[in-house]
């Protein structure tokens, strides 16, 4: 491995040469290439990777190097056909690495496992749908679970949901519940919506930018561009993050030809403030503290705004005084100066937006702090104001659209309503299902007979990963729609499928008709996705029309749903969604029709219009006590995060272009005087065992420790590698969310140097 202090710009020259590598890596024939310039046009496919909007109309090449990766990642030519498979055990696909496995290929045909022959074999589809319907109709349905990642289209999980929720169980575990539940849930309380509030039109004119626990330049290259342009215009930006990640220091737009030529970037935040890990909450009351010290200036608050659309003001007056200087300086690490002057810029800021991501929801504390966000902008009534609002930024490119569409455990009563009424005859499941981390527990204790996934990769993403691997063995059936191999194909249950789909990128034709899917951004903006290339494989199935004959195998009273119809013809199913989503999302108003039309649609946010959907009718100030993790002071806190060249799971190499680590990831970072501390050399190899309090032991091992600029205290290491760290018994109290970046744990040399 080796360590480099990167000198380019991130963006820039080498992201259209990581891009173009990528294409190459593929084995992508130059033809195609082409297509990729009609991606997130309003004709081509959605870009596979986040969930940051596209502007419409602008072409692909507009777009990032990580979206293109995503893309050429699932274009490859490469697959994992039977062949592939022939005479393998799982143990012997274990022993390749996660790179190794997706890099296999694209799955091109039904794989069938069984404990008895210990192998993997072919299987066709009409045996593989029977398989389903025997193994499903033997067990209770409460025995199941449908696990659901934000990569699959609204028709798929709208489906997904209704094959569930038919079949008598409402365990719907999706990737939010990993990622921003808790986004949802804190906005939902206090304005009514758990959504962003923001457009893209008020990123063009928003004054100030406060950016806490995301690291843009890596996993939203497009809102890091947005955040350029920003700074280029005179916006001002600052950031709140244990790292000093290198978009916010030194970017270059690719898109620019100047900056191309010169290989010069720009500095992008104006401070970043180096929080500790779990530090945001304590950083926000400080600086709330600090504009009611300004108070009697009259300058900072809005007051028409406050009388007219709030209530709790004083609480938070009171909540926020009761904290002394001190105490907060400690947890956030943040000097009081500092939080006093993130006061002063946002006092001074006329329209402002907050957006957060992981460094924030993977928290032990994460609606709380959502919270006093929201307390923040609405002291200056920056929720719908234009240039101003809250902005979760998602993930993956479509969770936000699999919520709307119900693929979830929970769901309002409308919305089951709606179901019951829209498919008169099926026996909906109306019970309240669990959730990933319920699942997980159900998996750890052998309750759980079947698990069943529409995408993802779940033993991986899970905390406790070794564990819930293991786990997922125990169960008697698997079955996995993907569209590559990952880990935890690697462990069926005594019998497991393995269901090759259709992707994005890929021309979704059957009985000579193209179908299209839609889905939703993290703007709410709806959108239809094309598929541009020959699918590898006639054996390759769409989601839809994999679920639609789940649905027509395991449901109740499964006569009564065209699972057939729907399956033929998506516009079908955008009907049925239209049709539930009365009274519940507004917006989907003739959506087969105003999608055919204009390719794309904007739901409402009631937020952003100022009408309150919450219990008090207004939107509310809430307070929350800051409370510290169980943690004895000699351990340091580690944080999980994203290299450069992965998407979640998806490890694309081992190198960290813009944090200059490269050729190794299991690495963990670390400030210089911790090292000196613990009489560790900068390079030396180091365990990292986590503190347990349920008597499980968590640790790994030969990690390089690198000196890093990163608060002391604070650890840093590669999410999956140092997952086997993360407890599934700690996660926060109201959505389960795991603490998957404020874990305890306590560091040794591992070999003498
Ligand atoms: N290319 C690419 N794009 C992606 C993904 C990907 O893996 N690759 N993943 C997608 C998904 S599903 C998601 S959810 C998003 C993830 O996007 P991010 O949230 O940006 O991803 P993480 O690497 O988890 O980064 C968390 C950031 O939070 C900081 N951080 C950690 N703890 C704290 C804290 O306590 N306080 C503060 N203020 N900061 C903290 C870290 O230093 C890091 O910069 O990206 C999406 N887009
Ligand atoms: N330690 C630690 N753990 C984490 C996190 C962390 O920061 N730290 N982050 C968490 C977060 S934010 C998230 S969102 C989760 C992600 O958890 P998941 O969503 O479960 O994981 P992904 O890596 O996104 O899933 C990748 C797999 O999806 C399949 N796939 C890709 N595209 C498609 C498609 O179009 N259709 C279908 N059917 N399958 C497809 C492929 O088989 C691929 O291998 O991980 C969580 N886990
Ligand atoms: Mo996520």
């Amino acid at each position: 491995m080796s360590i480099k202090s990167p000198s380019s710009p991130a963006g820039g020259r080498k992201a259209i040469a990581a891009a173009v590598s990528a294409f190459r890596q593929q084995q992508i024939p130059l033809q195609i290439i082409p297509s990729f310039m009609h991606a997130n046009k309003t004709i081509g496919f959605d870009c596979p990777g986040c969930a940051f909007p596209d502007k419409p109309g602008k072409p692909l090449v507009d777009s990032c190097e990580q979206g293109q990766k995503a893309i050429a990642w699932e274009m490859t030519r490469r697959a994992t056909g039977v062949d592939f498979f022939a005479d393998k055990t799982p143990e012997q696909l274990r022993q390749l690495s996660n790179t190794e496995l997706e890099n296999s290929g694209r799955l091109t045909t039904p794989i069938l496992y069984q404990r008895t022959t210990n192998r993997f074999s072919a299987i066709t589809w009409d045996e593989a749908f029977d398989l389903i319907g025997r193994e499903m109709t033997a067990i209770d349905p409460q025995q199941a679970a449908f696990y659901a990642s934000g990569r699959s289209s609204n028709e798929a999980a709208f489906l997904w949901q209704l094959v569930a929720r038919s079949f008598g169980c409402a365990n719907l575990p999706d990737s939010s519940n990993f990622c921003h539940e808790p986004s949802g849930f804190a906005l939902k309380q206090v304005i009514g919506v758990g959504k962003g509030t923001c457009t893209l039109d008020d990123f063009e004119h928003a004054e100030l930018f406060i950016v806490m626990g995301q690291n843009p330049a890596s996993n939203h290259p497009r809102m890091m561009a947005a955040l350029h342009e920003a700074r280029l215009r005179g916006a001002k930006i600052l950031v709140l993050n244990p790292l000093k990640e290198k978009g916010f220091v030194n970017f270059a737009d690719p898109k620019n030809p100047i900056a191309l030529l010169t290989n010069n970037g720009d500095e992008v935040a104006n401070e970043i403030y180096q929080v500790n890990i779990g530090g945001d909450l304590a950083a926000l009351k400080g600086v709330i503290k600090a504009l009611f010290d300004r108070e009697t200036s009259h300058t900072c608050f809005d007051y028409d705004f406050i009388n007219a659309h709030t209530s709790g003001i004083e609480l938070l007056r009171d909540e926020v005084a009761q904290h002394s200087w001190k105490a907060l300086e400690t947890v956030s690490g943040l000097s009081e100066h500092q939080m006093r002057d993130i006061a002063d810029a946002y006092a001074g800021s006329n329209a402002t937006i907050v957006s957060w991501c992981m460094g924030i929801t993977h928290q032990w504390q994460s609606v709380a702090t959502i919270q006093y966000i929201v307390n923040l902008l609405l002291l200056k009534g920056n929720i719908g104001k234009k240039g101003a609002g809250a902005i979760p930024v998602r993930g993956h490119s479509n969770v936000q659209g699999d919520r709307t569409m119900g693929a979830t455990s929970i769901v309002s009563e409308k919305w089951l309503n709606n179901l019951i009424t829209t498919f008169p005859g099926a026996q909906i499941c109306g019970d309240k299902g669990n959730n990933a981390i319920l699942v997980i527990r159900s998996l750890l204790q052998n309750e759980l007979k079947a698990f069943l996934s529409l995408g993802g990769n779940f033993g991986v993403a899970a905390p406790d990963s070794p564990r819930v691997l293991e786990a997922l063995s125990r169960c008697r059936f698997t079955v996995h729609i993907a569209t590559k191999l990952n880990r935890t194909h690697c462990y069926p249950g005594e019998i497991g499928l393995l269901l090759p789909t259709l992707g994005r990128t890929d021309i979704d034709q059957r009985d000579g008709q193209t179908q299209f899917v839609t889905t939703e951004d993290s703007m709410s903006n709806v959108r239809a996705s094309r598929g541009l290339q020959m699918p590898l494989s006639m054996q390759q199935l769409s989601e839809p029309t994999i679920v639609a004959n789940i649905g027509q195998k395991i449901a109740r009273n499964a006569q009564t749903i065209p699972w057939q119809n729907m399956a033929a013809d998506y516009g079908l199913i955008r009907q049925y969604i239209e049709s539930c989503q009365h009274g519940v999302t507004s917006g989907f108003e003739h959506f087969q029709q105003r999608i055919l039309e204009q390719g794309r649609i904007k739901l409402d946010n009631a937020a952003a219009l100022r009408q309150w959907k919450t219990t008090s009718g207004k939107a509310e100030f809430r307070v929350h006590p800051l409370k510290a993790p169980p943690q004895p002071a000699s351990s340091f806190t580690l944080m999980t995060i994203r290299s450069h060249d992965q998407f979640n799971t998806t490890v694309y190499s081992d190198n960290d272009r813009y944090r200059g680590v490269f050729g190794d990831r299991k690495v963990v970072l670390i400030n210089q005087e911790d090292l000196n501390k613990l009489g560790i050399q900068n390079g030396q190899r180091v365990n990292i065992e986590a503190l347990s309090d349920d008597n499980v032991q968590r640790m790994v091992s030969d990690f390089t420790a690198i000196a890093y600029d990163i608060p002391q205290g604070n650890l840093a290491a590669y999410y999956p590698e140092a997952s086997a760290l993360v407890s599934s018994a700690s996660h926060n109290e109201e959505t389960h969310t795991p603490i998957y970046k404020a874990v305890a744990v306590t560091l040794s040399p591992s070999t003498p140097r």
